[in-house]
């Protein structure tokens, strides 16, 4: 093994040398930056996804992409064997491995087999793909010339949005269980359960056919066209910014929508028109549409939880399974999504830290655990006990035909959610598939509950390290008073709501408030700002207060 690190050494040096001296870390999603700073990082994750490989005796996937961030931005996130997130120790390895100065390389990769007890003679296999942006294909030859230093075996898959390279680990790391590790076997499953779906259930009332998706001019665009065509027609999709002409993110996608509460370029938008976006590698959905007025409305990931969860919870009692159904969020969610859940629907709701490795572990707490952010990233878990369970009584024949219909359903729909990670394609049929056999609209999902308004506003300081959080982000811990302050601000608004924290993926300080008008919760957001900007190193404009 020596001789392979000292290789791995010689090959950073000539191919894949560390140019600048800037620190970059493993945030929510990975390494995410401006796609010139990335060459080495890169190249480097190549040789810690093969001593991850090694480590777990498994195939790791590595996905090249920066989602929403913009199209000059890249980034490299690595996927462990059941298609979810690595542990907190590999993402402390990553960000040593991505910073230390090209001769020191060998030392870290001893260190880490060191620490882990990895068997090296075991024969590693790396799964990467990569999203649409014009740096993305050379960062993936520097990934694959990482693998090969440490003489990983690899699959590239090229393009794939970034639930399907999770799934395709997944599956590879289930012999099969889970599916077939190629895009067909993707798209088979998927489209061969909502058309399943479709017959066992009513589409009665006014269920609209028709989704218009925005799908940010990403890789999203290529993969629906591909998945349409297994739909059968069961489904009516019209696809826009595909890249053809439009900016990745552009003043479009899931991320753009959710924040600017407002319709994408690309998409002329008609009253009542049921329209969805994806973001730049299709992991995140969010629903919109405008009234006769031309007033827009946001569907977000909390409406999508809710939906999914008031009709899963219906499924199992009908079902007559004893299974325990939970929600999780984040404090970006809605208060008034919350309300609904907790009082309306009685499912249990947790709130966790930002970040889908946070929101997955909790929801594995639960038989059934669906987690959404607000911006549109959730899935679903089925624990084994509750797939076992739903199995059983789905193939029962001596109970009623009614309880028996419930648990088919459940598992016509465990083979159409994505478990391994928030997946737009899936979740969009998810949703249809529950609008379908509820004969709901667009106005008629979104009328379960109103929104409070909302603002998230970014803030630009020297450090955003300085701000500390805890309580599920909600608390600041530092500055120094900062929380004293914003909690003095919140109270002067009816239903007032704001904490502050610290982006995983961009470098600035996230402000969030709602309150009960639009206007309060502008001022709120503003003034909770400027609190940001003063007390924790503000740099640039000042924020200003409308
Ligand atoms: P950061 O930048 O840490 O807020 C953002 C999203 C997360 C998650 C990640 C990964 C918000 C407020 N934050 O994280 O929910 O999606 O990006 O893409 O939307
Ligand atoms: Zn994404």
């Amino acid at each position: 093994m020596d001789n392979r690190l000292e290789k791995a050494k010689s090959i950073a040096v000539s191919k894949h040398p560390r140019k600048e001296n800037t620190t970059i870390q493993y945030g929510t999603a990975g390494f995410r930056c401006r796609a010139e700073l990335l060459d080495h990082v890169i190249y480097r994750m190549g040789l810690l996804a093969v001593l991850a490989s090694k480590c777990r005796k498994a195939t790791i996937g590595v996905m090249i992409t920066a989602s929403h961030n913009p199209e000059e931005d890249n980034g490299v996130k690595l996927v462990d064997k059941r298609g979810e997130m690595m542990p907190p120790a590999w993402e402390k390895y990553a960000t040593e491995l991505a910073n230390v100065e090209d001769e020191h390389i060998p030392n870290i990769l001893k260190k880490i087999i060191n620490s882990e007890n990895i068997e090296t003679s075991y024969k590693a296999k790396v799964f990467f793909a990569r999203d649409t942006r014009p740096s993305s294909s050379s960062l993936a030859r520097a990934l694959q010339n990482g693998i090969q230093a440490l003489e990983g075996n690899f699959h590239d898959y090229g393009l794939l949005t970034t639930p399907q390279l999770h799934y395709m680990v997944c599956c590879e790391n289930t012999n099969g269980r889970y599916g077939v590790a190629s895009e067909d076997g993707y798209y088979n499953k998927l489209s061969q359960a909502f058309v399943k779906l479709r017959d066992l259930t009513s589409g009665d009332g006014g269920y609209q056919s028709t989704v218009h998706i925005d799908a940010a001019n990403g890789i999203g665009a290529l993969k629906m066209e591909l998945l349409d065509r297994h739909l059968n027609h069961t489904l009516e999709v019209e696809i826009y910014n595909n890249g053809s002409e439009g900016k990745l993110n552009f003043e479009c996608g899931a991320d753009f929508v959710k924040i600017k509460q407002q319709a994408p370029r690309g998409l002329t938008i008609k009253p009542g028109m049921k329209c969805a976006s994806f973001d730049g590698d299709a992991d995140r959905i969010v629903y919109f549409y405008t009234d006769e007025d031309g007033s827009f409305h946001l569907v977000d990931g909390d409406k999508i939880a809710t939906l999914i969860a008031g009709y899963l919870q219906e499924l199992v009692s009908r079902s007559g399974i004893k299974l325990k159904l939970g929600l999780v969020q984040t404090a970006y969610a809605n208060g008034s999504s919350t309300n609904y859940i907790t009082r309306e629907l009685k499912v249990p709701v947790a709130c966790v830290p930002t970040g889908v490795k946070h929101l997955h572990h909790k929801a594995q707490e639960f038989d059934i655990g669906v987690y959404f952010e607000a911006n549109g990233h959730g899935t679903v878990l089925f624990s084994d006990h509750a797939s076992d369970m739903i199995l059983d009584v789905s193939g029962d024949t001596s109970l009623p035909a009614d309880r028996r219909q419930a648990a088919v359903k459940l598992s016509v729909l465990m083979d159409l959610i994505n478990q391994a990670v928030g997946d737009a394609m899936s979740d969009m049929l998810l949703v249809e598939t529950i609008l379908y056999d509820r004969g709901w609209s667009i106005q008629e999902w979104n009328a379960l509950y109103t929104d409070l308004p909302n603002r998230q506003l970014k803030v630009k300081v020297n450090d955003r390290t300085v701000i500390t959080t805890t309580d599920a982000e909600r608390k600041v811990v530092t500055p120094d008073g900062l929380q004293a302050a914003i909690d003095q601000l919140v109270e002067k608004y009816p239903d007032g709501r704001s904490f502050v924290r610290p982006s995983g993926t961009e470098d600035v300080v996230r402000v969030y408030a709602e309150a009960d008008t639009q206007e309060s919760t502008d001022r709120l957001a503003g003034e909770v700002a400027v609190k940001v900007f003063e007390m924790a190193g503000g740099v640039g404009e000042k924020p200003v207060v409308p």
